[in-house]
């Protein structure tokens, strides 16, 4: 009796991945379903922001200086819900919060990783019902069991990352994550109320026609910058364009396009932000690992973002990232002197 291939589950993908390791554990499957669970809290609410009254300002600044929209603390409380009661998570480090929290619980102390996330970016686009996102990075504790220790088990580069993900609330929800095995993009289905395998082993095509940059900013760019930029205007069929600027200001919908159609994004270092705006290790990090597996690359414009060594849970970076040929012509461009 032949078996109708049936979509799976984002779970049932997780256990399918988890059967073939024997020695594996099981708490990597139980972290992705806990985020997943806690996605689909923060899905609801974000479908009906403008309805309730959840939409706006909380009326607190949170440790970027920037306002927090209630929605951000809604999603930040789910997400570390979630984690702080699975059995996975020893502690995280969250884009709302001012410190990294260890969990410090019996169950907790045995877990084996730790997460950093940014519960809601591009929150600012809420009011206006832009994309918004949530960004995950998943790492083995070094630590043994026990309390893990800060710089030890958080600050770790992200070429130790274990897994990395992200939720994009838009026209669809989408849950994508990528481990060292690939990048696999799960739909909401509203419907039976589960994520279902929709974008299987995806790829970063190796070029692409779109390039994202805040043009607000091109004086502020660095002059190599500025000439990619300026190249980037005019290509033209014969030099493998013409090129399309698309920059909607949430970092999850421009990347998850370009990581899906092909393109570049780009968050330089500003002469008012030399480091850029975008956090190393819940925004930055987590598509490096993303783009890195689909195939593409990312970097600070001098290192691969993958091998910074972190100091701190809000240090920024600027950030080049997309496909690997797109990425190749940047750098010859921020090589020159
Ligand atoms: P700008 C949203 O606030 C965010 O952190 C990213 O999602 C987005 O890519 C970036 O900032 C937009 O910043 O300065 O271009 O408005």
């Amino acid at each position: 009796m032949t078996v109708n291939r049936r979509i799976l589950t984002l779970d049932e993908f997780t256990l399918q991945q988890l059967r073939q390791f024997p020695t594996a554990t099981g708490e990597l499957s139980s972290l992705l379903r806990d985020i997943g669970l806690a996605a689909k809290r923060v899905n609801v609410e974000v479908n009906k922001a403008g309805l309730v009254d959840i939409l706006g300002d909380a009326g607190t600044i949170n440790v970027q200086g920037e306002d927090v929209k209630k929605l951000d603390i809604y999603a930040n409380n789910q997400f570390m819900g979630v984690l702080q009661h699975g059995i996975s998570c020893a502690g995280i480090g969250s884009e709302e919060l001012d410190d990294f929290v260890v969990f410090d619980d019996e169950v907790s102390n045995q877990s084996k990783y730790v997460v950093m996330f940014d519960p809601l970016d591009g929150s600012g686009n809420i009011d206006v019902n832009v994309s918004i996102g949530t960004i995950f990075s998943v790492y083995r504790r070094v630590s043994e069991r026990g309390k893990p220790c800060v710089k030890e088990d958080f600050l770790q580069p992200g070429n130790r990352q274990v897994a990395a993900g992200y939720v994009i609330y838009g026209s669809s929800t989408m849950f994508v994550y990528a481990t060292r095995r690939g990048v696999n993009g799960f739909t909401l289905d509203p419907s039976i109320g589960e994520f279902c395998l929709s974008h299987p082993d995806i790829k970063c095509p190796p070029s692409g026609k779109f390039y994202s940059v805040n043009h607000g900013n091109f004086f502020q760019y660095d002059i190599n910058v500025r000439k990619y930029i300026d190249g980037c205007q005019r290509k033209t069929k014969e030099t493998g364009g013409p090129y399309t600027q698309r920059y909607i200001g949430s970092m999850v919908a421009d990347v998850h396009r370009n990581l899906i159609k092909g393109g570049i994004f780009m968050y330089p270092g500003t002469t008012d932000k030399p480091k850029g705006k975008l956090r190393l290790l819940y925004e930055a990090n987590p598509f490096a690992f993303i783009l890195e597996v689909a195939g593409g690359k990312a970097t600070n414009g001098k290192e691969r973002i993958l091998d910074i060594q972190p100091t701190e849970l809000h240090q920024r970076t600027p950030l080049f990232i997309g496909s690997s040929e797109m990425m190749a012509e940047l750098e010859s461009y921020l090589n020159q002197e």
